[in-house]
């Protein structure tokens, strides 16, 4: 009687939203579809749902154009005059001792779907290191151990996923013996979906008994931080400063003590590192001011006109791009989740799966729907405070997107080899060279060997002479 009194009340609020469909196949399903069916629907948002339809999925959401937009303010890569030179020093020393002291945690988001690439399975499994061809996760893994042993201390590993990609993950983390790290500090967990919907503002189905989701967007990762006990275990162990990364980036630099240091003595709640942009329509997200609050303006957000408009000097004025690796507050993520994660929802257009009215399954050639989700980086103009730290492309940036040509796994080898070779030749190693300049060998450089350049004089003795064509792995 209360099951049916239920369905009662969900039939009801389905038909008050327009989304009656949902349980068009209902005499068809057994007891555990039915089950299941009934459940999804209860995740549904259905206080947001009339909002999404009418204002993301039945009409695009105006352009960035119509703001008032000006380049926000950024520390440079290299401090300036004696006042600046102070402040990083000071910084990097305080950056130490927040790591040493044992205040900082690294959080990989690695959810997305990896489309572009190709790769089945999680983007983490692939295997990338130009010598010993290590996977994402295992060169993390790595930088993560070495880390905590260059500071004596525990760096807890938080890793984000997604229904698509969660059990792989975890298997591949328990094949590979957590790549050698204490099972105990390391937290995977799953980030939430959101429905998908037809151009007219039904919710799909894929199924008879399933509505067609997608990931929720690494935004989605503040909800899951609380959600999965993932926030509390930072809270227990004292955890202040989250070191957030995608899992594309095998350059990333997941424990910097100038920025964590900047961050802290500035006293931000969210802060952000960029680069400068290769050209003016790159897919990195543009920092601007707004009202005096930094906000980040997708490359796909940005009008052409604002994004292509230069200095006098021929420099762009929106000249930084996000590299989407923040330092964010155990304290903000709280305080976000309290406020129910107030993040908007993006739109997407894109080709959806899912069966029609007659519970046939269309598979179609066209975009046909809309695809939602929420980007960290608004969360930034949510922060008190936040610090923009300019970092450089060959040090820390080398994006796996594509299966090949730009940002490619080719391309992300050759930048791991090219900072190697840089690493070497300022510690004053010779590194064979073609007529063009590239780097005549393959090097790789494993964290346990340094993390940084300094690292690299201290073990000069270990280096062997190196010649065209080696291959040379140092550990
Ligand atoms: C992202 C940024 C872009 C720039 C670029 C740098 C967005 C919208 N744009 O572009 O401004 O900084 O990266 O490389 O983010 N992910 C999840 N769950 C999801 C969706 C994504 O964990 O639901 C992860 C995904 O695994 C990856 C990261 O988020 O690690 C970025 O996702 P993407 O590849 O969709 O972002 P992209 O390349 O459009």
């Amino acid at each position: 009687m209360a099951a049916q009194k239920s369905l009662e009340n969900i039939r009801n609020l389905l038909k008050k939203h327009r989304q009656s469909h949902l349980l068009a196949f209902w005499g068809q399903l057994n007891q555990a579809q039915k089950q299941n069916l009934l459940s999804q629907i209860e995740e549904l948002d259905f206080s947001q749902i009339d909002n999404w339809v009418a204002n993301l999925v039945k009409k695009t959401p105006a352009a960035a154009g119509q703001i008032d937009l000006i380049p926000a303010p950024f520390y440079s890569a290299h401090p300036t005059g004696q006042v600046q030179k102070r402040k990083y020093s000071e910084a990097v020393e305080l950056g130490k001792k927040l790591i040493s002291a044992g205040k900082v945690a690294a959080l990989v988001v690695a959810g997305g779907q990896g489309t572009r690439l190709g790769f089945e399975g999680p983007k983490g499994d692939l295997s990338i290191s130009p010598v010993k061809n290590k996977t994402l996760f295992r060169l993390f893994a790595e930088y993560i151990a070495a880390a905590s042993r260059k500071y004596q201390t525990v760096l807890p590993w938080y890793i984000m996923a997604s229904p698509l990609n969660y059990s792989q993950t975890i298997e591949a983390f328990r094949v590979n013996d957590y790549y050698a790290l204490d099972q105990n500090n390391v937290f995977i967990f799953e980030q939430g979906t959101l429905p998908n919907f037809s151009f007219d503002g039904r919710i799909l189905l894929a199924d008879k008994a399933t509505i067609a989701c997608s990931p929720d967007g690494h935004g989605g990762s503040f909800r899951a931080l609380r959600r999965s006990g993932a926030l509390k275990d930072m809270k227990k162990r004292g955890i202040e400063f989250i070191s957030y990364f995608q899992v594309d980036n095998p350059l990333v630099n997941i424990c910097d003590p100038l920025f964590i240091g900047l961050h802290a003595l500035d006293k931000a709640e969210m802060s952000s590192k960029v680069l400068i942009k290769a050209y003016p329509k790159e897919k990195l997200g543009n920092f601007c001011l707004v009202d005096g609050k930094v906000k980040v303006i997708e490359y796909s957000d940005m009008p052409d006109e604002l994004a292509e408009r230069r200095k006098h000097d021929g420099s762009l004025v929106f000249e930084m791009g996000s590299i989407a690796i923040h330092i964010i507050n155990r304290s903000l993520v709280e305080r976000l989740n309290e406020k129910g994660c107030p993040l908007p929802l993006h739109r997407a257009v894109k080709q959806i799966p899912h069966i029609d009215d007659s519970g046939n399954l269309v598979e179609p050639a066209e975009p046909n729907g809309i695809k939602l989700e929420s980007f960290v980086f608004d969360a930034v103009p949510l922060a008190s405070k936040s610090v923009i730290l300019e970092t450089l492309r060959e040090q820390e940036f080398a994006p796996i997107k594509n299966a090949a040509s730009v940002d490619s796994p080719e391309t992300a080898r050759q930048l791991m080899v090219g900072r190697a070779a840089d690493w070497l030749e300022s510690a004053g190693v010779t590194i064979p060279r073609k007529p063009d300049g590239s780097v005549d060998c393959l090097i790789e450089i494993a964290p346990s060997f340094a993390l940084d350049k300094d690292d690299i004089k201290t073990k000069l003795h270990q280096i062997p002479q190196i010649k065209s064509g080696d291959q040379v792995y140092l550990e």
